[in-house]
């Protein structure tokens, strides 16, 4: 009887669980972009103002419930001596979100080396990766086309992973939900090679 009832409980409330690194430079609007997807996928949550959003040292981390699956964010720090730490989390994660300042022209190749680094990662095989160009508010920033073909120059690093290039705005939460729709269904398709994380089975 007990099984049956768990079983249930199982069905409606346990979700599977995925875990989304939020990559970067520092000012790229990771954390921005952070609260405005739990601003936008949870009832009830109004977001930080921003203006209360500082320089992210440690990590900052938020789910959000997307259909049937629960997407766990993690957002490092982007500076540079911070980026080692990233590593650690490759093997564990599902899925990044890499966060480019298109206002920032000359940060691009700076953002573009440290993407290329991540990719090349051997934990990083076989993860979906969404690239935003964000802050499309900004009038004389660099508009997808111009940042698409950017890094598309590391199609062979990419290789046959998912990789697709999103304009945002964090800001005004514009393109938010376009880019938390594609990963999600990339991620499922990829639970073969990436199955959820299950407290059950830990
Ligand atoms: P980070 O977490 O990647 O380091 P933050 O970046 O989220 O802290 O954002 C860095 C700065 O960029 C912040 O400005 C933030 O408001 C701004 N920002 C983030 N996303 C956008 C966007 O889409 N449009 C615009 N116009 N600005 C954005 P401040 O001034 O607080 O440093
Ligand atoms: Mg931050």
């Amino acid at each position: 009887m007990f099984t049956l009832f768990y079983g249930l409980y199982k069905y409606m409330f346990k979700k599977d669980e995925y875990f989304v690194l939020i990559l970067g430079l520092d000012n790229a609007g990771k954390t921005t972009y952070l609260e405005a997807a739990k601003t936008k996928f949870t009832r009830g949550y109004k977001g930080l103002n921003p203006s209360k959003i500082t320089t992210t040292v440690g990590q900052n981390v938020g789910g959000i419930v997307y259909g049937d699956i629960k997407l766990s964010f993690w957002d490092l720090g982007g500076q540079e001596e911070l980026q080692p730490l990233w590593e650690k989390y490759y093997a564990e994660c599902h899925a990044v979100i890499y966060v480019v300042d298109s206002a920032d022209r000359e940060r691009m190749d700076e953002s573009k080396d440290a993407f290329d680094r991540m990719i090349s990662s051997a934990n990083m095989i076989g993860v979906p990766l969404l690239v935003l160009a964000n802050k499309q508010d900004i009038p004389e920033c660099m508009g997808v086309r111009e940042v698409k073909p950017i890094f598309n120059q590391s199609a062979d690093l990419i290789g046959r992973r998912d990789c697709m290039v999103m304009p945002v705005s964090a800001l005004t939460g514009a393109g938010v939900d376009e880019g938390i729709e594609w990963l999600a269904e990339c991620i499922k398709r990829n639970s073969e090679l990436r199955p959820p994380h299950n407290p059950d089975d830990t």
